[in-house]
């Protein structure tokens, strides 16, 4: 573990500056007055909290938690934050494992996952970056439908009055109640069955009316198919590796939000404070105490359920997310057509490898001679099958981009890559009209972590539109050079809309198909069988 000081610093010295600042005003001036019980009274406000919202805020903190839960997971699967793009090791400015980075051999990306404990990941316990993703995403659809239902009823009744300042005066009063808070002086509180203090009114905005939306939008600057389509989106933050950060730091922000918030509710009468969030009466009987351990007992269970369901029913949590997630995605994303493209002085000096290269001798003979020998098989469903040498490729032409890789660890870089169009390609064997998808077989065998003994060579997908996109390419060059062992040689795929694992390395066959679900698994590819990866991969 490892966090960068200069960040650390940065982070923690505005609440230490405010902390600070606090005790000065207190060593020197005293306590600050709080605005009077009565005058607190005085003010109209809508009384106690109706039905919808007690509701909505027990959906919300289910989701929430499995939100974080799975969120966790996903970054523990590259367990490093970077301010660069580029992802380079030892650049990280926070590393969540003890590895550094092995200097005398090949440390791949997936050898760089960990996973966390199941009471804290979704689902944790092994190698799962394709299960908490469904569960992140079927759980922020249910996060942000409650969040827009909260929102909508709170202006359509009168219950905003609560939660939206509307004078500047909340300022020095939250700062009044915070000198309090940060001394260790608690203030005679209002009944917040009526009304909430300064403090607590501004943080609850701002939790609903900044933290959110910044979880929401810091979300979309990771997905390839977005960024590809709108590159000016990451830059907003600077670049795909701060929208990471920035993301992973909301969630900071809502946690700590979350312990202060539970913190408060505990100290300034559990019970009271129950009956209003749970049953909407300010009553002292310990009514809500009970209902209130009976929604929190529900929602470890269905956590507890969550982790389960991946374990022992990934299948269905993959065709479950495939059902509802998918047709979003492509709705949102699938017409995208992607188009970012790079300057030469952005090219990564280091570039993350995945996948264990090929040990058949097929590809060991072909690799000794130079790939002189190699021939790219083309078959299917096609008019006029092929078989391509390396040179007939270039002489079909040579098409050149500079782009981001996104891989589904979390990690970026950028490279330049050179090859053959897939669309030429294609206008020479002319897929038949039946024809849906698109395979791409490798002569390496895939890696399943945790899964030992399993798999077989790695394969992956595409839709003939993604396989249409311009920036979908054959590429036999990186950086002007060409393939390495590493990165795939001697031709790999590049699919700018998708996620690195689409992009199949060492490829050896080219395969139109009819139906996917007859090939191999069924799932699209070597990923979407062993790892229950989602088979459209644009976010
Ligand atoms: N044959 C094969 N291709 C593969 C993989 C693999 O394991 N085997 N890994 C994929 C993944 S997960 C990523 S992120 C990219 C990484 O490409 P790179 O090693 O050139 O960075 O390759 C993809 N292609
Ligand atoms: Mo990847």
């Amino acid at each position: 573990m490892r966090i960068d000081v200069k960040t650390l610093l940065i982070l923690a010295s505005l609440p230490l500056l405010l902390i600070a600042i606090a005790l000065v005003q207190w060593g020197s001036m005293g306590l600050p007055a709080l605005p009077s019980a009565t005058s607190m009274a005085a003010i109209m406000q809508p009384q106690g909290f109706p039905s919808w919202l007690r509701i909505g805020h027990f959906i919300n903190a289910l989701f929430f938690i499995l939100l974080v839960r799975s969120g966790l997971q996903i970054l523990m699967d590259h367990p490093r934050l970077y301010w660069n793009v580029h992802c380079t090791p030892g650049t990280e400015w926070l590393r969540l494992t003890p590895v550094a980075m092995p200097k005398d051999r090949m440390w791949t990306a997936k050898e760089d996952a960990r996973h966390l404990s199941p009471w804290i990941g979704l689902p944790g316990y092994r190698h799962t970056v394709g299960m908490a993703r469904h569960w992140h995403f079927l759980s922020v659809l249910f996060w942000i439908g409650n969040g827009f239902v909260y929102v909508a009823l709170l202006f359509a009744t009168d219950a905003w009055h609560r939660l939206v300042p509307t004078s500047w005066h909340v300022v020095p009063d939250a700062w009044a109640v915070f000198v309090h808070y940060a001394t260790l002086h608690l203030p005679q509180e209002p009944n917040g069955f009526f009304h909430y203090n300064a403090l607590q009114q501004l943080s609850y905005f701002s939790v609903v009316f900044i933290l959110a939306p910044l979880a929401l939008i810091t979300g979309p600057s990771m997905s390839p198919a977005f960024t590809a389509r709108f590159p000016w989106y990451p830059r907003l933050p600077g670049n795909r590796q701060i929208g990471r950060s920035l993301h992973f730091l909301v969630m900071c922000a809502f946690i700590a939000f979350t312990g202060m918030h539970i913190a408060m509710v505990a100290i300034t009468g559990l019970t009271q404070n129950m009956n209003h969030i749970v049953v909407g009466t300010d009553a002292a009987n310990t009514t809500g105490l009970w209902i209130g351990a009976i929604g929190i007992t529900l929602i470890i269970g269905l956590n507890a359920g969550a982790n389960l369901l991946a374990w022992r029913q990934p299948r269905l949590v993959q065709h479950t997310a495939k059902l509802i997630i998918t047709p979003i995605m492509r709705l949102l994303f699938g017409r995208a057509v992607p188009t970012a493209q790079f300057a030469p002085p952005d090219i990564s000096p280091y570039f993350w490898v995945n996948g264990k290269a090929p040990t058949c001798s097929e590809w060991e003979q072909l690799e000794a001679d130079g790939f002189r020998n190699y021939r790219l098989t083309v078959h299917g469903a096609v008019g006029n099958p092929v078989e391509l040498s390396l040179d007939e490729m270039r002489a079909l032409g040579l098409s050149e981009q500079i782009t981001l890789h996104h891989c589904i660890q979390g990690w970026s870089g950028i490279a330049q890559w050179g090859g053959l169009r897939m669309d030429r390609l294609m206008a020479l064997v002319k897929p038949l009209p039946h024809a849906t998808a698109v395979v791409f077989h490798s002569f390496s065998d895939g890696v399943a972590l945790d899964r030992p003994g399993v798999g077989g060579r790695y394969y992956d997908s595409l839709s003939l539109r993604d396989a249409h996109s311009p920036q979908t390419i054959l590429a036999y060059e990186m950086n002007g050079e060409p393939l390495t062992r590493h990165h795939g040689a001697p031709l790999r795929l590049r699919v700018e809309n998708q996620l690195g694992f689409k992009m199949v390395k060492w490829i050896q066959s080219i395969e139109f198909v009819e139906d996917i679900s007859a090939i191999r698994g069924g799932e699209g590819g070597f990923a979407e069988d062993h790892e229950y990866f989602g088979e459209l991969a644009n976010i």
